[in-house]
């Protein structure tokens, strides 16, 4: 039987478990990247470990989200990743140099090999047929160590693109659409494998704006096959002996195959505040626009941004709309200066941002009350952008520039302008000159760890039985961001005591001080929640900043894949209700009692919650594997590795 690409891969890297979809496997993984925000506790998980060297063919060290520093902390985590990497082996991308899924892409990902990276938009290596997977810190620091990395083997969909793109409708209107299909939840445990005549006509960066936003329909990763466009953009990246053509078997199985005819596409908008909540630009009815950002890993390419340039030569944006530019990398900020375009697109009345996350985590560029902003990036949840009452629009870098242009909402095609078509330029400027390679000729390095560098926190082991109140009660479809927010907060990443303080901050202020009160009074608090637990991003913060307040337990109809990685590696039970009707009997402020709950987890029995306040009881359920419930068990990753050293 022939095989899928993710399986080629899977295959190749398999360690620990059999290929069968639902059962958790470990793999080897080559290479790791962090970032800055997840970086400073994914290292000081590492250092907990105690290994002397990186066992990875490669990992590299991201700066690219906290690069604003107002205040001393920001500054201080990035001297400390860059001591760490020096000393432990680890490539670091400066400062300045861009946004990791851009600059892992250009210089580092290659086809047919394993990524895992402490951002969820990891996938975007995707485009060049890696299998490339968003995780929580901890897991990246264990595959760091050498360790295999564990996941449910997926099921695997492929999504079979058929004609051609029609002219102003691009790579963004893609993935909206797949996301219109698709949702953003009840994807956990699925590979969207591309392919067919459509994705052999796109290029890699417009594959990497596809795979980089799957990770919004909470799929483990999504790829396209290795073969000449990968070729192409390989060589421009003067790295084309890193090529390896990568092609599924022609009678691959798959679990299910989506056709989408790319002809029949229009611009799509992700209305807020959902990147599911999609609809066609016309729709939209010319509503006025106060803000357009043009950036962030999904599409700040050199082809976006040129397109975006040749759309905006000669013209000026409305005099109503704040147009923000922040190009994904050093290397595309060079390259459109020396073909002219950056000068197009300054004299158009960008606003040039540092080639950073910037607006896209929310901490500059938020846009007045009440706005319309549009942006080309991938999560429009509410209160991201800084302002809570914000209307954040997701669009094409094409939809982006012609709302700049008429100050409305306006379907690019309506522009009466030329499509401007452009191709990848045969060699890029290539300048790795923001990269620090470790060197190994230096006595041993010294780590710098400034006042805001804390140690990782750890749990308890889980007690015989549960006692506790729900501290808050939550929707569906609740983000990590709304669980512990980014934006300005996100300075305090390795300060964690402070950082909770902002746990459900958007939802209920009043809940770090509420859940502090409950576990002095020497109770625990659970967290009860609908749908899709967890979504967004693979900040394994949402489940540290919870834990040191005390939550042992979240209860919800479903969870998110990374964020119940998270859970488990911080010793926080992710329960899920058996009986539908159950959620909504539970109160916030509610007493619940979980009985013989060691026994029940290790045995792998259904557990019951005690509702001491409404006089009822809940079945719920503990999905877990023999490793994860040792860990549950112990409290925490950490724990087991603590109790069992070596
Ligand atoms: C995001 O886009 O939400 C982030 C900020 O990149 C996160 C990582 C983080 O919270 O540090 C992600 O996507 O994982
Ligand atoms: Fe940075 Fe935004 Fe991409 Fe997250 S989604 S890595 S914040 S650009």
């Amino acid at each position: 039987m022939g095989k899928n690409l993710v399986e080629k891969i899977l295959e190749k890297h398999l360690l620990v478990g059999k290929m069968i979809p639902g059962e958790e496997i470990g793999i080897r993984i080559d290479q790791t990247l962090t970032q800055d925000a997840t970086g400073t506790m994914a290292y000081l998980q590492f250092e907990a470990i105690g290994v002397p060297k990186i066992k990875t063919d490669l990992s590299v060290s991201y700066i690219d989200h906290n690069t604003i520093q107002i205040g001393f902390e920001n500054a201080d985590d990035h001297r400390y990743l860059q001591s760490i990497a020096q000393k432990f082996g680890i490539i670091l991308s400066r400062a300045g140099n861009g946004i990791c899924h851009q600059v892992h892409l250009e210089r580092f990902g290659l086809p047919g090999k394993t990524l895992i990276g402490s951002d969820s938009h990891t996938p975007t290596c995707g485009a060049l047929s890696m299998l490339a997977i968003g995780a929580g810190g901890l897991d990246v620091a264990q595959a760091m160590a050498g360790e295999p990395f564990y996941l449910v083997c997926p099921r695997v969909i492929r999504i079979n693109l058929l004609g051609k793109l029609p002219p102003w409708v691009s790579a963004k209107d893609i993935i909206l659409k797949v996301l219109d299909i698709f949702t953003t939840k009840g994807n956990v445990g699925t590979i969207f494998e591309y392919g067919g005549p459509g994705a052999a006509s796109l290029t890699v960066p417009e594959r990497a704006t596809i795979t980089n936003m799957g990770a919004e329909c909470g799929v483990t990763t999504s790829l396209f096959p290795s073969d000449e466009m990968t070729r192409v953009f390989l060589r421009a990246e003067q790295r084309e002996n890193d090529f390896a053509e990568l092609q599924p078997d022609k009678d691959a199985q798959y679990a299910k195959v989506v056709n989408l005819d790319l002809s029949a596409l229009e611009p799509m908008t992700a209305k807020p505040h959902s990147p599911d909540n999609v609809g066609t630009v016309r729709s939209m009815k010319n509503i006025a626009v106060d803000q357009v950002c043009l950036g962030s890993c999904t599409n700040s390419s050199y082809k976006d941004l040129v397109t975006a340039a040749k759309i905006l030569k000669g013209k000026v944006v409305h005099p109503d709309v704040s147009f923000i530019l922040a190009p994904g990398s050093r290397q595309v900020l060079i390259n459109l200066a020396r073909d002219g375009y950056l000068a197009d697109l300054i004299a158009s009345g960008a606003r040039l941002m540092e080639n950073a996350c910037g607006f896209c985590i929310g901490n500059s560029q938020s846009p007045k009350s009440g706005s319309v902003s549009l942006r080309t990036s991938n999560r429009n949840f509410p209160g991201r952008s800084g302002t809570m009452d914000a209307n954040v629009y997701l669009v094409s870098p094409e939809t982006a520039v012609a709302a700049a242009l008429t100050g409305r909402f306006t379907d690019p095609r309506d522009c009466g302008l030329p499509y401007p078509h452009m191709e990848i330029p045969d060699q890029f400027i290539i300048d790795d000159s923001m990269i620090i390679r470790p060197d190994n000729t230096k006595p041993d390095t010294e780590i710098y760890r400034g006042p805001n560098i804390g140690a990782p926190p750890v749990n308890s082991s889980l007690p015989a039985a549960i006692s506790a109140t729900v501290t808050i009660k939550v929707g569906d479809k609740i983000t990590t961001d709304h669980i512990i927010p980014a934006g300005a907060r996100m300075k305090y990443r390795s300060n964690i005591p402070k950082y909770s303080e902002f746990v459900f901050e958007n939802i209920d202020p009043s809940f770090a001080a509420k859940a502090q009160k409950i576990k002095a009074s020497g109770k625990q608090n659970i967290v009860v929640a609908g749908l899709s637990y967890g979504q967004g991003s693979s900040r394994e913060h949402a489940a540290i900043c919870p834990m040191y307040l005390g939550v042992r337990a979240v209860v919800a109809k479903s969870f998110e894949r990374i964020h119940t990685a998270n859970l488990i590696n911080f010793g926080i039970l992710p329960l899920t209700f058996l009986t539908e009707g159950d959620y909504d009997d539970i109160d916030q402020g509610d007493d619940l009692e979980i009985a013989d709950v060691r026994g029940k987890i290790s045995a792998g029995d259904t557990l019951t919650i005690r509702n001491k306040t409404k006089g009822a009881s809940y079945n719920v359920g503990c999905n877990l594997s023999a490793r994860q419930k040792n860990i549950i068990l112990a409290g925490g990753a950490l724990n087991v590795r603590n109790a069992n050293p070596g």
